[in-house]
């Protein structure tokens, strides 16, 4: 349903009348005669207008008020116009015509035939009433989350998961590729989570923090993104902070193997460390910091537990006999032990807020740096202090940026609203587990029934057949490419409901072509955690091909077992929207007065005042007895007796410097292997989002390859040059990318963006990926038995100039559609 001209000038009547409109948002329609109009939207990329122009996207700007756009915003056309979109729903050829004899070898080859959506849908509803009657809920998960485009009324995670509730029960997942060995270690810790949590106000942090500790953290990198419509507030903040480093008032340092985005944006220090051997540094800075008489032993007192049990290991008086010196450290570490004593000399001596990313715990033990980094915090006795203790979230969807209090939208309903269609399974999921730690799916397929530990608890993996994807890409989310294909010849049912063909479209059996966020009506929080707002986001054209919205899709799935009206409740796409909107300005009535719809809908963002400023841990400052923490004593556990009792050898009572299994630098694996491939986030995608769009992939690309960025010293020892082509190797796989020397990059180590789209040149195991995905190359392992977590970081790989013919990228343009 579109807003009609008619309608559009009612809106503009009623709203002139109320004070909460900017008129500048007002998508005026005096040019549509030429058949040109504005319309506004939004994105995990920002807020924007789109101009249409006989029915095309043909500009899209930032929206006014947007003081740091990012880049990305010219990547979106790209997105709606990609040769690769989904046009017809599609089967893959093979299993089209031998169904559960096809044979396992084809998965991935690509060749898909072109059926109705009809017979797409009677497929996907029979093998769902295959799977659950011939085995039962544990062989179908459904569970797989991801970044799906914004608008909490199309979230397809939400569609997809509630359209397969009602059909029955299913294997669902714990945790996320995010944080997952974050958010696990630190509610026994500090009591949270911490990594969705806000965090101090940044105001805080300007006025009161002398030193910032940016460990692992890209703020200026990776605020370009949020989970709902981005704000950009916090790039305000960080150009602030650049001034007070310039005028000598902040000093600020970035620990990080690689000279970042935000250190080069700050002009601040940066201080180079080995890779993945933070916790050997934390633990002198911890030592110097003991044997210096530092640490803030009332605070310890007051407020931890468990100091003394782990002193004892910091001075060499437990079982490995090893002090955690500065010169200890400096052995694997890299970092001077001068230097690391002069840090913890300088923490100690002012007001020091340490600010942590999230790439340093997708690592192997990446519970250990989150935990000693607490406990570093805890010894500088700053914790609940304005601009003082530790953060785990400050370069995430603007958390930091004080926040309006107000309510904004809820989404469109996850669980149905009564059971499933098949009551009687309902808790029957036999032998196994029917959640599983989210990274360890692959697992389950490759073997089902063994027993792994999981946060205090044992998890039975199910015998998956079936995996059903929705909103997010899982060849490019998980790792090790190679171990997936094995895997994925074991499924008897892949369905991808996506509306770009991805590699899981490639490697699924049926594929759903949904819009895009831009052909449907929606509406979305602004800002995340500011929560300043609450947009529009209007459709900016007609679904493009077949595709068609999630909400509709699953629609037409719910009817075929009779559910259909029970999912939408009656309502269709712009009454959702309506309802979703009327429930928040309901909630914020007294404190946040909101226009009423068609008001909003005309004028695109309802702004919310208030900053409330915010001290993360404040409160159990103030009192640690009435506001004590979520963790099992309501202090902070130094040492954590629960930890220490599941009797984990890779996580125990306390925070250890543990070696990895690959490690660059002299550690394991580095004399085959001598590179440390870092897989960080994208400066220029959102993971494999935006990947698809051709002119904005050429702005970056080389020779058509993902880049792959090199320091100049290693790029001299393997003769390469800036835009070569490499291949990029280890014992788990190959890729091509084309190299970029960077003096940002030290020897030793070397990244590749995760999200580059994985492109084999054939369906065999081991075959080459020519366009440059690093999860071609990373080991899926669990990052310990307390959250087995992904460990995308851990990952040593080798790399050669490649001089032969360079083979075509498979990546992107969608199937080869077989006639039938
Ligand atoms: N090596 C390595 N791997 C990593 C990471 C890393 O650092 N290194 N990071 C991990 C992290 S933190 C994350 S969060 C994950 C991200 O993993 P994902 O969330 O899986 O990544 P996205 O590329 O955002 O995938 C979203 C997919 O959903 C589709 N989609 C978007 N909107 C819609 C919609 O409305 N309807 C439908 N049907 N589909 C839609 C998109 O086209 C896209 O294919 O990756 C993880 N993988
Ligand atoms: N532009 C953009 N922004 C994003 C995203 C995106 O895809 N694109 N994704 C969003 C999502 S879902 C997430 S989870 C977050 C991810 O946020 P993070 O995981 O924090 O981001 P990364 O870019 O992977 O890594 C940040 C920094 O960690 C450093 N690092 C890695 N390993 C080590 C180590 O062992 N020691 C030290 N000291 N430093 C290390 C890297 O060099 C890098 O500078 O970003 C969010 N923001
Ligand atoms: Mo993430």
């Amino acid at each position: 349903m579109s807003i009609s001209r008619r309608e559009f000038l009612k809106g503009l009547l009623a709203t002139s009348a109320t004070t909460m409109i900017s008129s500048s948002l007002l998508v005026a329609g005096k040019t549509e005669a030429a058949q040109e109009t504005w319309k506004v939207s939004g994105s995990h990329w920002g807020a924007f207008r789109a101009k249409i122009e006989r029915g095309t996207v043909t500009t899209i700007k930032a929206l006014e008020g947007d003081a740091h756009p990012t880049d990305m915003l010219k990547g979106i056309q790209g997105i709606i116009y990609s040769p690769s979109r989904i046009r017809y729903p599609m089967v893959r050829y093979e299993w089209y015509m031998n169904r559960l004899q096809a044979n396992p070898a084809t998965r991935g080859d690509n060749r898909f035939i072109r059926v109705t959506w009809d017979q797409a849908l009677d497929l996907f509803y029979e093998e769902l009433e295959r799977v659950q009657t011939q085995y039962g809920p544990w062989a179908l998960h459904a569970g797989q989350t991801g970044w799906r485009q914004t608008g909490q009324m199309h979230s397809c995670n939400n569609h997809m998961q509630r359209a397969v509730s009602m059909h029955g029960h299913y294997i669902k997942k714990i945790g996320d590729y995010s944080t997952g060995a974050g958010q696990t270690i630190l509610p026994y810790i500090l009591g949270s989570t911490e990594v969705y949590a806000q965090g101090t106000s940044w105001p805080l942090i300007l006025e009161h923090s002398k030193l910032i500790v940016l460990w692992a953290n890209d703020p200026a990198k990776n605020l370009q993104v949020g989970w709902n419509c981005e704000t950009h507030e916090s790039y305000g903040y960080l150009d602030q902070l650049k001034q007070k480093v310039a005028a000598g008032e902040t000093r600020v340092i970035s620990i990080d193997p690689v000279k970042t985005k935000t250190q080069l944006m700050l002009d601040c220090e940066q201080q180079y460390i080995h890779p993945h051997t933070d916790v050997a540094m934390m633990l002198a800075i911890a030592y110097t910091l003991y044997t210096e008489e530092l640490h803030d032993q009332s605070f310890l007192d007051t407020y931890t537990l468990g100091f003394e049990r782990f002193v004892p290991y910091l001075l060499g008086e437990g079982e490995d006999k090893t002090a955690k010196t500065p010169a200890w450290a400096e052995a694997i570490c890299g970092v001077p032990a001068a230097r690391i004593q002069e840090l913890a000399r300088t923490m100690a001596s002012q007001r020091t807020q340490l600010l942590f990313g999230w790439s340093i715990q997708r690592q192997q033990h990446g519970e250990q740096p989150y935990w000693m980094g607490a406990v570093l915090a805890a010894m500088l006795g700053q914790i609940g202090l304005p601009g003082g203790g530790v953060s785990y979230a400050h370069h995430y969807s603007s958390i930091g940026v004080p926040a309006s209090g107000a309510a904004t939208p809820g989404a469109f309903p996850l669980n149905p609203d009564q059971g499933s269609k098949r009551e009687h399974d309902k808790e029957d999921f036999g032998q196994y587990s029917k959640t599983i730690p989210v990274a360890r799916w692959v697992d389950a397929i490759l073997e089902p029934g063994k027993k792994i530990d999981y946060n205090g608890s044992t998890v039975t993996l199910p015998e998956l057949k079936m995996m059903v994807f929705s909103g997010n890409n899982p060849w490019h989310h998980h790792q090790d490419r190679n171990r997936m294909k094995q895997a994925f010849q074991k499924l008897e049912t892949v369905v991808a409901i996506d509306f770009t063909w991805t590699a899981t479209c490639r490697f699924a059996d049926i594929v759903l072509p949904a819009c895009t966020q831009y052909e449907r009506n929606d509406l979305d929080a602004y800002g995340s955690y500011s929560k300043r707002g609450v947009l529009a986001m209007h459709k900016l054209v007609d679904p493009l091909y077949q595709s068609r919205s999630d909400f509709d899709i699953m629609t037409d799935l719910c009817r075929r077992f009779d559910r259909h009206k029970e999912y939408t409740r009656g309502l269709d796409e712009m009454e959702w929207v309506e309802k979703l909107y009327n429930d928040c300005r309901a909630a914020n009535k007294d404190t946040h007065p909101m226009p009423d719809f068609t008001t909003f809908w005309q004028q695109g963002l309802v702004r919310f005042e208030g900053n409330t400023d915010f001290v993360r841990q404040g409160s159990f400052r103030e009192d640690p007895e009435i506001n004590s923490l979520g963790t099992p004593s309501g202090f902070i556990e130094i040492f954590s007796r629960q930890i220490a009792r599941y009797g984990y050898d890779d996580c125990q009572g306390h925070p250890m410097w543990m070696e990895k299994n690959e490690r660059s630098h002299g550690g394991p694996m580095s004399d085959k292997h001598p590179l440390w491939l870092q897989s960080c986030h994208p400066d220029q995608r959102l993971h494999s989002q935006m990947c698809d769009s051709e002119a904005y992939r050429a702005t970056y690309s080389v020779q058509g390859r993902e880049p792959i960025y090199i320091s100049p010293e290693d790029a001299k020892r393997y003769s390469i040059q800036d835009g070569d082509l490499v291949r990029v190797f280890n014992d788990r796989g190959q890729l091509l990318a084309g190299a970029r020397v960077s003096d940002r990059f030290p020897p030793g180590v070397v990244r590749i963006y995760e999200g580059a789209w994985y492109g084999p040149m054939g369906a065999e195991v081991g075959s080459l990926d020519t366009y440059g995905d690093p999860n071609t190359l990373t080991q899926d392992l669990g990052s310990s038995k307390l959250a087995q977590a992904t460990v995308a970081n851990t990952c040593q790989v080798s790399i050669e100039p490649f001089r032969s013919k360079a083979p075509r990228v498979t990546s992107f343009g969608g199937p080869t559609e077989i006639e039938a």
